[in-house]
């Protein structure tokens, strides 16, 4: 296993209801280090790009709306197989489907307000790391 980096987003319904430390608990806990973090208010351009590869699908207006309702808490997570540990500690897309103890069981409202974003896959890691953070701000 390698050490990887990934993004993570602590989505506009977790920060509303003050859900940043617990979610960060289970990151942690599960063994991945935040080694950048920063709360962020993000603009509709900002949250078009960042989700453009689902420009085409049905969800996309009303996702990109919640995505700026509020902060975000933008982070890079560090640790052994990072990308694919975050989903299991994320868990399933669906709240209805994820997992006990993941953090969209525990914590997310519905599909769309469903409390984090996690890279899916190395390139797209690389990609949405450098979309938000400069290389100085990510302190392994
Ligand atoms: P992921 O966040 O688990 O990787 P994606 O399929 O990449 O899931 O979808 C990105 C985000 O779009 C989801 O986290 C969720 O907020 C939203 N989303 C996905 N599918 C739906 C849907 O069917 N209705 C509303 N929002 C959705």
């Amino acid at each position: 296993m390698a050490v990887e980096r990934t993004l993570s987003i602590i989505k506009p319904d977790a920060t509303r209801r003050n859900l940043t430390g617990k979610i960060n608990a289970k990151f942690e806990d599960g063994g991945l280090r935040i080694i950048a973090q920063k709360r962020v208010q993000l603009s509709k351009a900002q949250a078009e790009q960042f989700y453009g590869v689902h420009r085409e699908r049905p969800f996309f207006g009303d996702l990109v709306s919640f995505m700026i309702s509020g902060p975000v808490v933008l982070q890079v997570l560090e640790g052994e197989n990072a990308i694919a540990r975050n989903r299991e500690i994320m868990g399933a897309t669906n709240p209805a489907n994820a997992a006990e103890g993941t953090i969209r069981k525990e914590f997310a409202e519905s599909i769309e307000a469903n409390s984090v974003h996690g890279s899916d896959a190395p390139e797209t890691a690389a990609q949405e790391i450098a979309f938000f953070f400069a290389g100085i701000e990510l302190v392994g």
